[in-house]
């Protein structure tokens, strides 16, 4: 029999068992208001969502409540208690299936992701988990703590569970972190029928450590079709919430019980929902994602209005009202300087290891924003503001000057070098993101060694990522590649 057949019509038609085993109040209500707290007024996502144990009693807790699942029968099941209206449901396969929208919590109950029977479909579990969470959201999983103390040292079967009319015995195969169990009833006339579940157990640590992987290290695993939950009969002593992940669509957050640790997150930017730049990638996002794709983070982006940016919401995450910001879990930023230079402290590739050269990597970060940034916003501002002004015929050629101050100094430092110090680095992301700027100016056109500095930049393959995400948002077709 292979897993998939175990949710059957039959093992779907006698899988509820209302008011005892898992149905019982005291198992069933502790979880239902414990996940009900957690989605916090979200909207939760339930992997696996069978029958509806979980579910529908949590719907009626008021969550909006969507599932994945793999079984049409056992879905069949849940549709004598909720329609398709009250709880959604996608069949599919709980590592690969996609839901609409996003989730304030996922969740996966009832030991079912030890049904994914090896560690890459489990990761690819955590993966698809991510993928569906709000930033900063939880990935809620309940799984028995491994017995292996109780295998008798040299044997690989221990008897798990003995009462009348029913044995329960685990096999172990403890080289591949399975276990098999048999479960074993008899009936009055002492006739016995055996089913079987196969699991992967995994220690909590091991779930902790899936949930640390940034979701661009995640592999996806295969589908084999395995059982997406234990077998009714299998009642481990599962803690009533085993595990806790915060994590988002590219990152999680994992911890247990009382104990949650902060490990890889979901990032987040914003971005214009409409750029004045028709996606030029002149709006200051760019360099945030370039930033970001040189050191290979993946990260979501939040378009908002300008109206929206002005809300008290997004003025929570930037006191001026600006794009771009930058959330990581309970870390948000604003100000593209201290964005870009937390990325290149967190991550490899955009400075140097020798403390010097870092420092020097990142005097030319606060050299491009401080010294060489302002002339040329003034000159933008003069060139889009101030034409139909008075002062304007007078006012143009000085900051030009300013500008080209600027430059000249810039260029002489730079000489033949490829980039300002050595390796390209944070400091040349920045310089080159701002003399972008310039582009349609003209005033670059008398330093040639900037303007192929700047081509140097745009030729990375990482700024042609970020320059191609952003042209997206406007274009409204996804990025080539
Ligand atoms: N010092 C801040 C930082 O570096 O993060 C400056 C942030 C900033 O200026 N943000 C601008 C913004 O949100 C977007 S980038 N402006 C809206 C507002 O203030 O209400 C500046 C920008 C915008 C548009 C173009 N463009 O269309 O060419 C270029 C640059």
């Amino acid at each position: 029999m292979s897993h998939h057949d175990c949710w059957d019509d039959e093992t779907a038609r006698d899988y509820d068992t209302p008011g005892t085993g898992m149905f019982a109040p005291e198992v069933l209500e502790p979880a239902v208001d414990r996940l009900a707290a957690l989605a916090a007024g979200g909207r939760a996502l339930e992997f696996a969502i069978g029958t509806g144990r979980v579910a529908v009693p949590l719907s009626r807790k008021g969550v909006s409540v969507t599932g994945i699942e793999l079984s049409t029968a056992m879905v069949a099941q849940l549709r004598t208690k909720a329609d398709e209206a009250r709880i959604p449901v996608v069949i599919g396969d709980m590592a690969t299936a996609r839901a609409p929208g996003r989730f304030a919590l996922v969740y996966l109950v009832y030991n079912t992701i030890s049904n994914l029977l090896t560690q890459a479909e489990q990761v690819a579990c955590f993966r698809n988990a991510a993928r569906h969470l709000d930033p900063g959201g939880r990935f809620v999983i309940e799984l028995w703590v491994p017995e292996l103390r109780k295998l008798p040292p040299g044997q690989d079967a221990v008897v798990w569970q003995t009462e009348p009319g029913y044995v329960g015995l685990d096999t172990y195969d403890v080289l591949n972190q399975r276990v098999v169990s048999h479960h074993f009833r008899f009936d009055d006339d002492g006739q016995a029928a055996l089913t079987r579940s196969s699991h992967r157990y995994v220690w909590p640590t091991e779930l902790d450590l899936m949930g640390s992987w940034p979701a661009s290290s995640l592999r996806r695993g295969r589908r084999t079709g395995s059982a997406r939950r234990s077998l009714p009969s299998r009642v481990h002593t599962c803690p009533s919430i085993g595990c806790l992940a915060d994590l988002g669509p590219s990152g999680i957050r994992a911890g247990r019980r009382g104990r949650e640790r902060r490990l890889a997150m979901t990032i987040t930017i914003t971005a214009f929902e409409r750029s004045p730049d028709g996606g030029k990638g002149l709006a200051r996002d760019t360099r945030v994602r370039w930033a970001l794709e040189e050191v290979g983070q993946p990260y979501a982006v939040r378009l908002v209005s300008f109206a929206a940016m002005k809300e008290p919401a997004h003025l929570a995450l930037h006191p001026f009202g600006q794009i771009p910001t930058y959330q990581e879990g309970d870390l948000a930023l604003f100000e593209t300087g201290a964005i870009v230079l937390h990325i290149a402290e967190r991550h490899a590739g955009l400075l140097p290891d020798d403390p010097n050269a870092r420092a020097r990597a990142i005097t030319w970060m606060f050299a491009a924003l401080n010294t060489v940034e302002p002339p040329i916003f003034d000159l933008e501002i003069v060139r889009l503001l101030e034409s139909g002004k008075s002062w304007f015929e007078a006012r143009l050629p000085l900051v030009e000057d300013r500008v080209r101050d600027r430059l000249v100094r810039l260029s002489a430092r730079l000489g033949d070098a490829d980039w300002l110090d050595g390796a390209f680095s944070a400091g040349d992301l920045m310089m080159v993101s701002v003399l972008l700027r310039l582009k349609s100016s003209g005033l670059l056109d008398g330093y040639p060694n900037l303007t192929a500095y700047v081509g140097r930049g745009e030729a990375r393959p990482a700024y042609q990522r970020a320059f191609a995400a952003q042209l997206a948002v406007y274009t409204g077709k996804p990025p080539a590649g």
